[in-house]
């Protein structure tokens, strides 16, 4: 947002609900949006307890047909899923700090660089975690394929040296400027993490970035969510 632009009174937003899980990588992302943009007063979060399997019964598939965290609800009932269209709506609703770019090439790459993230990294840690390690527990893991949930942990291996090579080069990962993408590369960090997917200690690029995130305030107002524990249920 230019700065002769008026800014948005957050205060002033409606109370918005999203559905997710306290500590998942993927509601991670959406949370650091939602914490780089001041927005996280106007959330009430609402707890699917993934280790319970209900983001795979009924009452959760109405809200989200892939049955998936997170979910977006607005105060009229609209639903909005997955990460990247929670982000682009947030985005639309106060730029201030702008993550999905202010030109159509900024768009273009970060929005590219974003789907880059999950499928060659988060994603594939994703399906790395489901099918190849005990995952979410044999309730809610009713159909593993561990070999190919091996082959998905080797791709992620390759994502991460992917993204160290660009990380060579440039200060974020679609370019000079922080945005959705860093967050979504921060995901796949997370997963890797909480999967024990070590980054090679050649990728010195990915290692300092990554260094470098944890400094910014909304990935440590993240933490200290996660810090927080699980909420009663
Ligand atoms: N493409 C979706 C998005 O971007 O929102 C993927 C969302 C996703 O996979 N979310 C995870 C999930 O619901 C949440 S977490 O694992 O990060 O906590 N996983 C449950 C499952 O059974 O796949």
């Amino acid at each position: 947002m230019n700065s002769s632009e008026p800014q948005l009174d957050v205060s002033m937003l409606p109370l918005m609900k999203i559905h997710d899980w306290f500590d998942g990588p993927y509601p991670a992302r959406v949370r650091i949006a939602l914490a780089e943009k001041g927005m996280l007063s106007r959330i009430e979060f609402v707890s699917v307890n993934l280790w319970k399997g209900e983001h795979k019964k009924p009452e959760f598939l109405a809200i989200n047909y892939s049955g998936t965290l997170p979910v977006l609800e607005l105060n009229d009932g609209t639903l909005i899923a997955e990460c990247t269209a929670i982000t682009q709506y947030l985005d639309v609703l106060d730029g201030s700090p702008i993550l999905t770019g202010q030109t159509p090439v900024e768009k273009g790459l970060i929005h590219m660089m974003t789907k880059r993230a999950e499928i060659e990294f988060l994603d594939a840690v994703s399906v790395y975690f489901h099918h190849a390690t005990p995952g979410l527990g044999p309730q809610v893991e009713l159909s593993q394929n561990a070999e190919w949930g091996g082959r998905m942990r080797d791709k992620a291996v390759r994502g991460m040296h992917y993204f160290d090579s660009l990380l060579k080069h440039q200060s974020f990962i679609a370019g000079e400027t922080f945005s959705m993408a860093d967050i979504a590369v921060l995901g796949g960090m997370i997963f890797a993490s909480l999967v024990k997917l070590h980054v090679p200690d050649e990728c010195k690029a990915l290692r300092e970035w990554h260094a470098r995130m944890q400094e910014r305030p909304s990935v440590q107002e993240w933490r200290a969510m996660v810090e927080h524990g699980a909420p009663q249920s």
